[in-house]
């Protein structure tokens, strides 16, 4: 039998142990702000521990919100007539792109809806994407993720090769039940083979789980736990934000604290990987509390004047600006944290790829005997 006291779990944590699930779960559940404060403080302590006062930050470019699927929880689902939707052209990407280059993000960050002008289209569309996808690395020299849904399996041999450094494909949760409610019509396995394909293609992977949807602190800790033993190099926890006009517009909005909460436990059992404060749920007045959990990544940093939108929040924080690096920094400095320069950040993706790398490698030798997922 576990003993579970904190201060123990806490302190096996910190010193890179594994624990078990009824373990993860306590801390999940944890609702005495004495007891939070003790996690967040620990949760600091790994991150320091791995990444000094260094901040990672992400431009996000949502270059087109038109999709064939309908997600339960999202505005941009097929069946919303409503929302007013836009596909960016070559050029108009380029042009933020840079911005963001120039302001000094450290990754351009390329999401869309699975747009059906894509996905339902010949092949030589998607030829069209990975040449845009080429020529935004090349001209912001910055390294790229995508997020473009569950891309045939072609088209992400055709990233890989041109050397996009993550793909990005959020499973929500691991309960599979759930998963049905709230991606209808989508093949959970097919979302978990794309990563495991984009993986073995040598590419870093961000999963994501959304909180607020009617999980429980099981399936939380399921989902920590699967990403544990597929190593996922990011990892990624959003409180959903309920949308009009859409099926889960009445669900009670969850505060953020569980989010927190999920981000603490998260840094304390993944140890070493990056964990974003997404701007996109709170925005800027939400970064603060985001860092204090343990995040090491600011995500959805998006220009102004240039009519992008957000994922969870359309439009929150973003004409105003408070979306940029000049609101950021600041609130980045209070928390005693400082930008990372870009080398330091393209050193962290490329030591990661290489333990990939390696792992493969020994993996084909038949080095490996144990096998479990994708552990490294
Ligand atoms: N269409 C692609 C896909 O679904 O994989 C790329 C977009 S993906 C980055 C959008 C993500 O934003 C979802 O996977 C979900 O985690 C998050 N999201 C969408 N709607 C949200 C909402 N209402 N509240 C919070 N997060 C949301
Ligand atoms: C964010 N809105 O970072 C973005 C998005 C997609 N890779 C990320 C959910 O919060
Ligand atoms: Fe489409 Fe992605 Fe929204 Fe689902 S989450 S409806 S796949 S844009």
């Amino acid at each position: 039998m576990t003993d579970l006291n904190l201060t123990g779990i806490l302190n096996r944590l910190q010193n890179g142990h594994i624990v078990e699930k009824n373990e993860i779960k306590y801390l999940l559940g944890l609702s005495d702000p004495k007891n939070i404060r003790l996690l967040f403080e620990a949760a600091q302590n790994v991150r320091i521990q791995f990444f000094g006062n260094k901040i990672f930050l992400y431009g996000f470019l949502y270059f087109s919100t038109y999709c064939r699927n309908n997600c339960r929880f999202c505005q941009y689902r097929k069946s919303n007539k409503i929302i007013p939707r836009y596909r960016k052209s070559k050029i108009q990407i380029l042009a933020a792109a840079g911005e963001m280059a120039d302001a000094g993000v450290h990754l351009i960050d390329l999401t869309m809806g699975e747009d059906p002008e894509l996905y339902s289209s010949s092949e030589f569309d998607f030829k069209q994407l990975t040449s845009m996808i080429k020529t935004v690395q090349e001209d912001s020299g910055l390294p790229v993720m995508i997020s473009p849904g569950t891309l045939p399996d072609e088209i992400l041999k055709d990233l890989a090769r041109i050397g996009v450094t993550w793909y990005a494909c959020y499973q929500e949760t691991h309960n599979e039940i759930l998963y049905k409610t709230l991606r209808p019509g989508q093949s959970f396995k097919k979302r978990l083979a794309k990563k495991q394909l984009a993986k073995n293609l040598g590419m870093l992977i961000e999963e994501g789980i959304l909180t607020g949807v009617g999980e429980t602190l099981d399936d939380l800790a399921d989902s920590i736990i699967w990403m544990r033993d597929f190593s996922v190099d990011q990892a990624r926890v959003m409180t959903f934000v309920p949308q009009k006009d859409t099926p889960m517009a009445d669900a009670k909005p969850q505060g953020s604290l569980r989010e927190q909460i999920i981000i603490a436990v998260m840094r304390l059992v993944l140890g070493n990987v990056l964990i974003p404060a997404s701007l996109d749920v709170d925005g800027l007045d939400g970064l603060r509390a985001r860092l204090t959990a343990g995040a090491n990544v600011v995500t959805s940093i998006v220009p102004p004047e240039n009519g992008l939108a957000g994922v969870a929040n359309h439009s929150l924080d973003i004409e105003d600006s408070r979306r940029t690096l000049d609101h950021i920094l600041p609130v980045l400095e209070t928390c005693g944290m400082e930008p990372a320069q870009p080398e330091e950040y393209q050193a962290w993706t490329a030591s990661r790829q290489n333990d990939l790398k390696v792992y493969f490698s020994k993996k084909k030798k038949g080095l490996l005997t144990a096998f479990i997922g994708c552990k490294l």
